[in-house]
């Protein structure tokens, strides 16, 4: 989420993965080069006017200066540069061959995130988070949904523009399993601040595991049902969790989010399919559970004022509750 963002040391130079490495590599490259230009350009304007009379001597006034002040910084920058741009051309490349893809979408203001198989097909949706594998390189496809955003996790790679009407590509990879914030880095509009997002990575067993459980439960089309059977067992919630599923339905949610499985099938905000095992709520500004998931649905625009869903002040505390407990079953 958000905070972990401002952590010690910070995430930029705590890289969890290669690409990330690479970055703050060239990231202290430039500040150290930077330093020593600084200095020799200092050093040879010095001999130049005011140095001792035999360095002036050596170094012929002028001529400190067409080297320290002139050739050096030239030849230090011109490579600094040839490297950073090889550096961020591999950073983005376009998938290759049987990568793993993802494909990212910034909207006004949360993330879309949907699993692509190795054709490009959509295989599961999701928003706010990603799910990756240790050791493992993913390529993901950045789109915009309305302006220019930004996607940035700093501890497993660069950030990379996400810009309307056109595909681009950012690779990432982690090198330990964690949980890794991550933000919007261009400014979006007046909730950009509060466009977080999570990157959950997984020894690759454990992401096989996780993949398979949730493919079984899109597979089995029929979760709702199953999901409040099981709440009978968990505290005899189903009875307010079919009332939640009910108000689900009939007070628009349905309109503008989709749970897979059933008839919401929204497209205009984040997909609640898998909701309820989020890591945050309100694109990784709210820590997940049944208060937060509350205080959203009634009032999600004092939380984030100009998002693009309605506060629900007009549902009953029993009605949000009920809300709040079939969404936490949608894991
Ligand atoms: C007009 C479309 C719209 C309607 C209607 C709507 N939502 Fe939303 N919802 C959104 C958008 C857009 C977001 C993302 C807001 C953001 O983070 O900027 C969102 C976010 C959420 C989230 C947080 C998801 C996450 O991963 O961060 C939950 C939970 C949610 N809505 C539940 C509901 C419920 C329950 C209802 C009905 C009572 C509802 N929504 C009605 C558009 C809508
Ligand atoms: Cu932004």
């Amino acid at each position: 989420m958000l905070d972990a963002l401002w952590g010690w040391p910070p995430p930029v130079l705590d890289p969890a993965g290669p690409f990330s490495a690479q970055v703050t590599t060239l990231a202290w490259a430039l500040f150290g080069l930077g330093a020593v230009v600084t200095v020799v350009i200092v050093a040879a304007l010095w001999a130049a006017i005011k140095g001792p009379s035999k360095w002036k001597q050596a170094l012929g006034g002028e001529r400190a200066i067409w080297i320290g002040g002139i050739a050096f910084p030239g030849v230090v920058l011109t490579a600094l540069l040839v490297w950073g741009l090889t550096l961020t051309a591999s950073l983005t490349e376009p998938i290759r061959g049987d990568e793993m893809r993802i494909r990212v979408t910034g909207e006004m203001w949360w993330f879309r995130v949907q699993y692509l198989d190795p054709d490009g097909n959509v295989v599961m949706q999701d928003a706010n988070e990603i799910h990756i594998p240790v050791d493992t390189p993913v390529v993901l496809e950045l789109e915009s949904a309305d302006v220019i955003h930004s996607f940035w996790v700093p501890h497993l790679s660069g950030k990379k523009d996400m810009i309307p009407g056109r595909r681009t590509f950012l690779r990432i990879e982690a090198d330990r399993a964690g949980e890794f914030g991550g933000v919007c880095a261009e400014y979006c509009g007046g909730q950009h601040a509060l466009m977080g997002f999570v990157a959950i990575a997984y020894e690759p067993a454990d992401w096989v595991r996780w993949r398979d459980a949730r493919l079984a439960r899109l597979a089995s089309g029929v979760q709702p049902s199953a999901a409040v059977a099981r709440s009978t067992t968990t505290g005899g919630r189903s009875a307010a969790a079919s009332q939640g599923r009910a108000l689900f339905m009939d007070t628009g949610c349905a309109a503008c989010h989709r749970v897979a499985g059933t008839e919401a099938n929204g497209l205009a905000g984040p997909d609640l399919t898998h909701v309820g095992s989020r890591r945050s709520l309100g694109a990784g500004i709210l820590p997940n559970h049944r208060g937060t998931m509350i205080g959203w649905i009634g009032d999600s625009q004092s939380i984030k004022p100009g998002n693009r869903m309605p506060s629900y002040d007009r549902l009953s505390a029993e009605e949000l509750e009920a809300i709040a407990i079939w969404l936490e079953l949608q894991e």
